[in-house]
């Protein structure tokens, strides 16, 4: 069966439904997942509750009710059906709505993967869209949503846009039904809605540019002298977004001068940029980026239903606590960057890394080791470890690289696999980022044995790893 076959039978099998329950990931991707596919459930008028989970395994199976509902997993399922058949879960209850690879189970679980068909750049969001879709035509509304969730799990960034089907039927739904708008060629840069224009271009180091990436002041500077106006009159500082066309024009043109100077390529200062022109003006969510940012950080502080009602219109009281966790999330991050370069990285060959022990919830090392990367040597992976809170015996490895360094041969997912296979651990992610599970007593083993694989990548790719 094709996909569009297997997106058909799933709406067939949810339309059939009497009652429902949605299990879904806490990321961005999961909790768009999860708000598309009870939108589009409660408008059959099915009855839905969803349960979000962190990641499906032995100890959070537990959190998937029992009951005689039918079971929707959504951007997980598909590498954990084992556990779905040792939960005693019977295949006609089941369906899986999801884009990971799938685990072979002696059970066959009906499934709607978008993976093993070829389409590698969607997202479960992309995929849960497509069935809401085959439910009912009239849900082009949700597309915003799938875009989010694509955006959110990474699927723009190596492309610098949307690609594929998620870009020629989500995409365009969504400006069909007039609540994306399209920026064809924007600046690759996050923050346009909300961030001052300099620190903007500050933040951003994909691509890095001299001067100007991780230098607040020199970005300041930079637009200073190419007169482009960056306050507004009661001294607030605009954002990209309020510039007018021809400043912007400007500022590229500057910065691609700035990059051709250093001999850098220009391919990645542009990007294809979703908007929503729905949404309040200069708020996190105006643009998928910066709306990907809010539902993770509702997920990651254990509130990913607070994201679910944003993204199905709340704008009283979930809108205001995900803006206090928006907050909360910058400033630890924040803190733990500051920790992380004060305390300093032990370095190795191909790898660098710190143990911030408990210090730091497990589920935003990756990001302040990401954050941290570019103020370190960002040609060596960083690897970061942490305690679990759950079980101290246990220990989370997250590891950031750059595009510039998954360019020369540096895949992430796979060392991390590889390394932790021994363990069990079972490692998760992309070329860029990854993370897994690892038993405290293994952590030394572990890293030198990253740091073997990344020395064999970089070796094969036949450009060491400078
Ligand atoms: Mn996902």
């Amino acid at each position: 069966m094709g996909f569009n076959d297997d997106v058909k039978a799933a709406a067939e099998t949810i339309a059939a439904a009497e009652t429902i329950t949605i299990i879904s990931h806490i990321d961005a991707d999961g909790i768009a997942s999860e708000a598309i596919l009870s939108q589009a459930i409660s408008r059959l008028e099915i009855t839905c509750r969803s349960v979000f989970v962190r990641q499906l395994e032995p100890l959070t199976i537990p959190q998937v009710p029992s009951d005689s509902s039918f079971k929707i997993f959504a951007d997980l399922g598909a590498g954990q059906q084992n556990l779905l058949h040792d939960r005693g879960l019977p295949e006609k209850d089941v369906l899986i709505i999801d884009h990971h690879v799938s685990q072979p189970c002696e059970r066959e679980y009906r499934q709607v993967n978008c993976l093993p068909h070829g389409h590698a750049k969607m997202s479960a969001a992309g995929v849960a869209y497509l069935v809401a879709k085959a439910l009912d035509p009239a849900n082009l509304d949700l597309a915003k949503t799938a875009v989010i969730g694509n955006v959110g799990d990474m699927m723009a960034r190596e492309t610098c846009g949307l690609t594929g089907m998620v870009r020629d039927v989500i995409v365009e739904d969504g400006a069909r039904h007039r609540n994306v708008e399209v920026r064809r060629r924007d600046l690759n840069c996050y923050g346009t809605a909300t961030r001052p224009v300099y620190l903007s271009l500050a933040y951003n180091d994909d691509p890095f540019i001299k001067g100007i990436s991780n230098n607040p002041e020199g970005a300041k500077q930079f637009l200073r002298n190419l007169g482009i106006r960056q306050q507004a009159g009661d001294g607030r500082w605009l954002v990209w977004d309020e510039l007018p066309q021809e400043d912007k024009k400007t500022i590229i043109s500057a910065l691609a001068e700035q990059l051709m100077a250093h001999g850098e390529p220009t391919d990645r200062l542009l990007a294809e940029t979703y908007h929503f022109p729905d949404e309040l003006v200069r708020t996190p969510l105006r643009n998928a980026q910066e709306y990907a940012t809010l539902l993770n950080a509702c997920g990651r502080w254990a509130k990913p239903q607070v994201g679910s009602a944003i993204l199905k219109g709340d704008r009283g009281s979930a809108y205001r606590d995900a803006e206090h966790m928006l907050s909360n999330h910058r400033a630890i991050i924040r803190d733990l960057l500051n920790y992380i370069l004060d305390t300093g990285v032990k370095v190795l060959d191909s790898v660098q890394y710190i143990h911030v022990g408990t210090r730091y919830p497990d589920t935003i090392v990756g990001i302040g080791a990401g954050m941290a990367l570019s103020k370190l040597d960002s040609t060596k992976p960083i690897l970061i470890m942490c305690t679990v809170p759950e079980d101290e015996n246990l220990t989370k490895v997250s590891m950031r690289t750059t595009e510039r360094v998954v360019r020369r041969g540096i895949d992430l997912q796979k060392a991390i696999s590889d390394a932790s296979a021994e363990y069990g651990g079972g490692g998760g992610g992309h070329k860029i980022a990854a993370g897994a599970y690892i038993p405290k007593t293994a952590e030394e083993e572990f890293v030198i044995r990253v740091n073997r694989i990344l020395k064999e990548q970089f070796g094969a790719a036949g450009t060491g790893n400078r």
